[in-house]
């Protein structure tokens, strides 16, 4: 749809003046402000969000939809953290916990084919008695049996608690680790930045603003990073917009955020205590209004393994352009808290498949959105 017909159509369907105003602010490619946000998630039905979303997404990659071929590998659940809405977790040693060793991930990184992925995500939990050379030794081992793959690792949070443990800076920590092989990070650990709700949420975790003290460290090293939201908690619409607006201010400042990834709240095994999880109506307008307002980061990401493979692929018509990698079945954070897909696999031609079904262009991509092959 071309502007002038999405403008049309606002103007004869009875839309409220303020949000009609905010239409043409996205068509005019003007930024919309914090309140504007706010009116869309207060105001806006899944429709007109949703029509915006599409044409600014199509604008920026017409029906292109990204996708990488990845392995996630996390090499311990055990955390000292114990976020209230984390079902992953465990005590060391404790039933459930699992603790690999450097030998038995690079065993089973040996069994991969050369070629057959592009990019290794670690993650995992912060564990009480891991120094940092277990960390810098698995990344050299990773860099070692597989050269050609990025290594996308560690969430903000294990940074700093690698610092906590080594008694170093979270600059040294990210040099170091960046020396062993690191070329990216996730965007896990963000949750919500409010402080009240954080330290309701998740009490002992990295502080909002170290969060993004770290990320600027990084995108300052050249690490470029993502970014996620933990939405559908117990968050209200100006939590989710201030935190939206403190990603896009220091994206502003550093150019660093590839994708953005929200990431819905999933109630199962344990303690939060919500006990209905959105509707995925409101995942849609959510997924839609993330790509209204932040405008200066340029991927927005679907985790299908959390959304499963069929929702995923209604969100590239709401703003969505990247439907993250083939992954494999090893990854458990979501799986344990009720995600929708248990044994989260894809291999490459399923992924086109999928894409290609969503009338939308496959492009294969590296780490940091390197175009490799369009089908
Ligand atoms: O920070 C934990 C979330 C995150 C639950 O950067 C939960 O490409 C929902 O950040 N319900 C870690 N979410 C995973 C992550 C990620 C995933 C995929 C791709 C990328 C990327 C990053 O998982 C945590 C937390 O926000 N999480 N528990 C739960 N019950
Ligand atoms: Fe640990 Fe991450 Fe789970 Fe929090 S969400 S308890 S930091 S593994």
């Amino acid at each position: 749809m071309t502007s002038n017909e999405i403008k049309d159509i606002v103007s004869r369907v009875s839309v409220n003046p303020d949000l009609r105003k905010i239409a043409s602010k996205v068509l005019e490619n003007e930024r919309i402000s914090c309140e504007d946000a706010l009116l869309l998630y207060e105001k806006a039905d899944l429709n007109f969000v949703g029509m915006l979303a599409h044409y600014v997404k199509t604008q920026k990659f017409g029906d292109k939809v990204f996708f990488n071929k990845n392995i996630h590998v996390e090499p311990s659940n055990v955390c000292v953290h114990k976020c209230k809405f984390c079902s992953y977790y465990r005590e060391e040693k404790s039933e459930g916990s699992w603790e690999y060793s450097i030998d038995e991930i690079s065993e089973s990184l040996k069994k991969i084919p050369q070629g057959a992925l592009t990019e290794v995500h670690i993650v995992g939990g912060c564990h009480p008695n891991r120094k940092i050379d277990y960390y810098c030794n698995l990344l050299q081992t990773v860099k070692a049996i597989l050269p050609h793959v990025y290594i996308k690792a560690f969430t903000a949070v294990e940074i700093e608690y690698m610092s906590h443990l080594n008694g170093i800076s979270t600059e040294e920590v990210l040099a170091l680790l960046k020396k062993s092989g690191l070329n990216a990070m996730p965007g896990g650990g963000a949750e919500i930045f409010d402080e009240k709700l954080r330290a309701e949420i998740c009490p002992s975790k990295t502080l909002s603003q170290d969060w993004l003290a770290i990320h600027k460290q990084a995108h300052l090293l050249g690490i470029e990073t993502n970014a996620t939201i933990l939405y559908g908690h117990r968050e209200t619409f100006a939590h989710r917009v201030d935190h939206l607006n403190r990603l896009r201010t220091l994206q502003d400042e550093t150019n660093g955020f590839n994708a953005f990834i929200p990431l819905k709240y999933k109630k199962e095994n344990n303690v939060l205590g919500i006990e209905r999880e959105l509707p995925w109506t409101e995942d849609l307008r959510n997924f839609s209004i993330t790509r209204l307002f932040l405008d200066n980061i340029p991927h927005l990401k679907v985790y299908w393994p959390m959304l499963g493979k069929d929702f995923s692929q209604i969100t590239l018509d709401y703003g969505v352009d990247d439907f993250d990698g083939t992954i494999n079945d090893s990854t458990k954070i979501y799986s344990m808290a009720g995600s929708v897909e248990t044994k989260p696999i894809l291999t490459q031609d399923e992924m086109i498949t999928l894409i290609k079904e969503s009338n939308k262009i496959p492009v294969e991509r590296d780490t940091v959105y390197n175009v490799i092959k369009e089908y």
